[in-house]
């Protein structure tokens, strides 16, 4: 028998602000550099982050030229350390694509929009510092120096593959950068970061701990878990919910009950600051100040880094069928490394011609890469990892079950 429904409620189920096929028409942003203070790291409390996390920090204004409190101390040759960074991975993401779409990789993920989030804030870390990244921050191995042709080898999984095939594509570890392993599971690097740093503060060891979670990830009890462990133990680590707006194709409104992201750290105790994500300067200064926080025993930062995913979710996603076309090319923000490069022109540190030397430089350097990582196997041909890999350097003492399974892949 069907139930009689009882009254006229309804489920209020949230839905992005444009679908495919409206036109995007964000309004332009209220907030401007220099509205919010810069207040003292060291002894700032939650209270006093209120406007923070309500309102967004800038640095770079619609002329291109830094202003404010949050206008940091770095040169020029670091900023163009950081153009030429973004540049590489944007270069990197679209030539693995194009692998992608003919075949060569098996799948892939881009930073397309959001290059900035980790590049200008690993560059405002110390090398000692620990990353737990997501997918969407391969940005920060560039920053440590990883070897090109050793990323690509991951992603075609072949022999010189450091991870010998066992995560997707795009799913790094570099132990020597000290960038720990992309999880899958999304979200759960959140609270194993809270771990490591409330590790590093019971050792008395002068290195602090950053880590990222989309939007769509923050619906996950592990945020939540990191929240807490982060306010009570006052672990020095920064706290990054990147919202790009998009979770797949959900929109972030799902996963936010109340108002920004930012905001959400300060009934935990967390000071809290939403940043404009594709805005270099201000990235790096929000990500600088939290870091001498955490350095100075003062505590986590919770960060909002507020962005845009340009392109598509991975390879295997396709986001004209639910958000408009147009949506990246209206977003206030703008693009990260047309922001950057035309704040360097703005002050006589850059040129258009030097951009196009740069981009032209990049690319051959990813070709080069690229070929130089196939001698070591491609994905259809291999060599691929030995088939015996899958059952080492996980237990110390391999089990019972894990040794028949081995020994019946081996054919022994
Ligand atoms: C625990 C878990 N649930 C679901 C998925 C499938 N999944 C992979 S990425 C993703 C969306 C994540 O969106 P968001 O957290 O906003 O990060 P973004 O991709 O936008 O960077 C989902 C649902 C997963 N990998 N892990
Ligand atoms: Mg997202």
């Amino acid at each position: 028998m069907a139930r009689k429904k009882k009254s006229d409620k309804t489920l209020n189920v949230p839905t992005g602000p444009f679908r495919a096929g409206d036109e995007a028409t964000f309004e332009s942003w209220p907030w401007k550099p220099g509205d919010l203070g810069r207040p003292d790291p060291k002894k700032c409390s939650a209270d006093d982050t209120i406007k923070h996390a309500h309102g967004l920090v800038r640095v770079l204004g619609d002329d291109n030229k830094a202003s404010g409190d949050w206008n940091p101390e770095i040169n020029a040759d670091e900023l163009r350390q950081g153009l030429e960074h973004m540049v590489r991975l944007r270069i990197f993401d679209d030539r693995m694509m194009k692998m992608q779409r003919t075949g060569k990789l098996s799948f892939y993920i881009r930073s397309f929009g959001e290059e900035c989030v980790a590049i200008a804030q690993t560059m405002a870390l110390e090398t000692q510092d620990w990353i737990f990244p997501t997918y969407r921050q391969p940005g920060a191995q560039f920053v440590r120096g990883r070897d090109m042709v050793s990323m690509i080898c991951h992603c075609l999984s072949n022999a010189e593959d450091n991870v010998k095939g066992r995560q997707m594509p795009v799913h790094y570890t570099y132990k020597e950068g000290r960038f720990i392993s992309v999880s899958s599971p999304v979200g759960t690097q959140f609270s194993q970061a809270v771990g490591v740093a409330m590790a590093s503060q019971y050792k008395g060891l002068d290195e602090v701990t950053i880590t990222w979670i989309g939007d769509g990830a923050t619906a996950e009890g592990d945020y939540h878990y990191a929240l807490n462990f982060a306010s009570v133990y006052n672990a020095p680590v920064i706290l990054n919910v990147v919202n790009n707006q998009w979770a797949i194709s959900t929109h972030a409104s799902f996963a936010r009950g109340g108002d920004e992201f930012a905001s959400r750290g300060l009934p935990y105790g967390l000071v809290s600051i939403r940043v404009d994500g594709n805005d270099f300067l201000a990235l790096y200064a929000v990500t600088q100040w939290a870091r001498e926080r955490a350095a100075s025993g003062a505590g986590a930062t919770h960060i909002e880094v507020l962005t845009y995913r340009a392109g598509a979710h991975s390879s295997s996603d396709d986001p004209s069928r639910y958000r408009p076309g147009d949506e990246y090319a209206q977003w206030p923000g703008g693009d990260p490394i047309d922001r950057l490069r035309d704040h360097l022109i703005a002050i006589g540190e850059w040129s258009v011609g030097q951009q196009t030397e740069l981009e032209k430089r990049i690319d051959a350097e990813v070709m080069d890469a690229y070929k130089e990582a196939v001698k070591f196997g491609d994905l259809a041909n291999g060599p691929h990892p030995e088939v015996e890999t899958i059952f080492t350097e996980v237990y110390e003492e391999m089990p019972w079950h894990l040794k028949e399974q081995r020994d019946e892949a081996m054919g022994e």
